[in-house]
């Protein structure tokens, strides 16, 4: 019977063997797999446990016991030195030489719409106008009907919207965010600007966008009169544009203020003789104001007999075309690099 005993020795000390010759994962793998098995050499030793009696049973187990304990430390002992051995050869070979020159870049600028927002407001904030900003998704309560557009209103056809619900909208314009100031400041005096995105059925053309930004502007006060609206635009204007522009106040009309202008520029591209990005009228329309009509303060719990204001309506994308010599209102959309690393904050 000693036989069986060496042999357990013996096989232990082979698979050991082979375990610490293994030159890879790979190789300990298929060492484990052909050496441990249940067919293998070493599980089909445990078969001579019946040929054995007495206390030479118990050896034996004893032996089989600390031999399978002497391979499956030799296994994960070796395990672990292959494993690690990986991970320093991947290292080794990931090794990133950071005195190389780095990759470049390219950083694009910021969109002029944004940059003329900005301009804008600088404007207005050294006026002392404080800024406000108003939901894009407005109900058709504060769209229209605080703005003195009742339903069935023929004006409600000039200003078609994308409904989200049947009293929700896209609002068409910023003059809703009037309101809400109004609600605010609940018979306080007002003087706010308010940026913000538009939107409206409208056919899109080199002047025209389905989506726009306006710039709102709101001064409610005792004595406010037209001539304050006049001088503050006119201010706006030049600082915007400089002196050279031309600059027309043309009488209009608008629900929400009595009475109403637009103001038009003269055009970047042919300085007012008349081309097709003016449609050969030589100006570009970039504002819509008024005196606040006075069913819009009532309707915001301001006595019209003893407060009066001013309000506007800046398109922004106009500003930008006119301050930057821009021929198509869709180039702001089309995300091209090209076109807006060209501008630049002044
Ligand atoms: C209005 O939207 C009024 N809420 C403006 C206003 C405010 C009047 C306060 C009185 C008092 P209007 O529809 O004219 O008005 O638009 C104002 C400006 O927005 C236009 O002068 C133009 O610059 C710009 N705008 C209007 N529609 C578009 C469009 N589809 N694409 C680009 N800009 C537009």
């Amino acid at each position: 019977m000693a036989n069986v005993f060496e042999k357990v020795g013996e096989i232990k000390e082979r698979i050991i063997k082979a375990i610490n010759d293994a030159k890879d994962l790979n190789a300990l793998k298929l060492v484990q797999e052909t050496e441990l098995n249940k067919k293998s050499e070493f599980n089909g030793l445990m078969s001579h446990i019946r040929e054995l009696l007495g206390e030479e049973k118990v050896k034996f187990g004893q032996m089989m016991n600390e031999a399978r304990s002497a391979i499956q430390a030799a296994l994960a002992k070796k395990d672990e030195e292959l494993n690690n051995k990986l991970i320093e050869q991947k290292l080794a070979s990931e090794k990133i030489d950071i005195t190389l020159p780095g990759y470049n870049f390219k950083v694009g600028g910021i969109n002029p719409f944004q940059l003329i927002i900005d301009e804008i407001t600088d404007i207005f904030v050294s006026m002392g106008y404080e800024v406000k900003e108003g939901p894009d998704v407005e109900t058709d309560y504060f769209n229209f009907e605080r703005m003195n557009i009742p339903a069935n209103h023929p004006a409600r056809e000039m200003q078609d919207s994308f409904y989200i619900t049947p009293t929700t909208l896209l609002r068409t314009h910023t003059s809703p965010a009037q309101a809400h100031a109004m609600d605010e400041k609940s018979g306080q005096p007002i003087k706010i600007i308010c940026p913000g995105k538009c939107f409206r059925r409208d056919d899109d053309d080199v002047t025209h966008s389905h989506q726009f930004g306006q710039v709102e502007g709101l001064v409610v006060g005792k004595g406010i009169n037209f001539g304050n609206l006049k001088a503050t635009l006119e201010l706006f204007l030049r600082k915007m544009f400089g002196e050279k522009r031309e600059v027309r106040f043309r009488g209009s009309y608008f629900p929400f203020t009595e009475p109403s202008v637009e103001v038009d520029i003269s055009c970047m591209e042919c300085h007012g003789k008349g081309c097709p990005t003016c449609k050969g009228t030589g100006f570009i329309e970039i504002l819509g104001a008024g005196m606040v009509h006075p069913n819009v303060l009532k309707m915001s719990g301001y006595d019209p007999n003893e407060y009066s204001g001013f309000a506007f309506g800046v398109g922004i994308e106009r500003v930008a075309m006119l301050r930057y010599g821009v021929d198509d209102i869709r180039k702001f959309y089309q995300n091209d690099v090209r076109f807006i690393e060209q501008f630049t904050r002044k």
